[in-house]
């Protein structure tokens, strides 16, 4: 019989709803602070959102979305110095509490651990801002919840490419068929599979609509007792959050 021993958890998207309000107007207020009129709106955001990495998306509006011409000089500086930037802003609204931990999280965390399965992180964003996530969000100590934190350019392809999740696999000696992953974004979803971890998908503000075929689930979020999760596909079998059983339950059938 097969036997769920760990998770691999996404961070942006997955752990908090970051994305929209959080590195987004950290970005802005980058630009706004070397003088640039750049300015990612909602809309525009969710267009570069399909380019992972802060720096790589930088790159991507600068190659699709400058004129001829408007292309800064020395690029590769100025990328570098904004992302510094941003990173900063970033974490410090982090550190003040402005970005929550999403329903369900906090509680399957510790349930998990409680069950004895073992946990890791598998990330494209940059590594201060998961430790920032974590502190605020979850607990002072919780970085030491997970064997390994997987995050950023510590891989040569960011998702959906399956390189950081292989590297988590690899660095923990753990096999996928071992393991769930849980992700928010088509992007994450093609990376953990890739790995060939089976994933759960809780979609958040700009996924909604992506395409998650190959998920075990896609669920609204985890839910709490009292505010139960949606079922968009897949089958929960009648429950109304996320725990330790379910998980099982998704590890064994998917
Ligand atoms: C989401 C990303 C990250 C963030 C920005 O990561 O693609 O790049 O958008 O963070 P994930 P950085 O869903 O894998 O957690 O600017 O630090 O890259
Ligand atoms: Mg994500």
């Amino acid at each position: 019989m097969k036997k769920l021993t760990a998770l691999i958890l996404d961070v942006d998207g997955t752990l908090a709803d970051t994305e929209r309000d959080g590195h987004r107007v950290a970005f802005n207020a980058a630009f706004r602070e070397l003088g640039l009129d750049w300015v990612w709106d909602v809309g525009l955001y969710g267009e570069l959102l399909t380019v992972t990495g802060g720096k790589e998306r930088l790159r991507y509006y600068a190659d699709h979305f400058l004129a001829d011409g408007e292309k800064p000089a020395a690029f590769d500086a100025l990328v570098a110095e904004l992302h510094r930037i941003k990173t900063r802003r970033y974490v410090d609204m982090l550190n003040t509490g402005r970005i929550r931990i999403r329903p369900g999280v906090k509680r399957l965390l510790t349930e998990a651990r409680a069950a004895g399965l073992r946990l890791a992180i598998a990330t494209t964003t940059t590594p201060e801002n998961v430790t920032a996530l974590l502190r605020n969000g979850l607990a002072e100590d919780a970085e030491s919840w997970f064997d390994l934190i997987a995050a950023g350019d510590i891989v040569p392809a960011k998702k959906p490419a399956p390189d950081i999740y292989l590297w988590v696999l690899d660095r923990l000696g753990w096999r996928p068929q071992d393991c769930l992953a849980v992700e928010d974004s088509a992007n994450g979803l093609k990376s953990s599979v890739g790995a060939g971890v089976k994933t759960i998908v809780t979609v958040s503000g700009y996924t909604a609509r992506e395409n998650f075929d190959r998920a075990v689930a896609v669920l609204s979020d985890l839910g709490e007792p009292g505010q139960p999760f949606h079922v968009l596909q897949g089958d929960a079998g009648g429950g109304a959050y996320v725990d330790v059983a379910l998980l099982r339950r998704w590890h064994q059938d998917g």
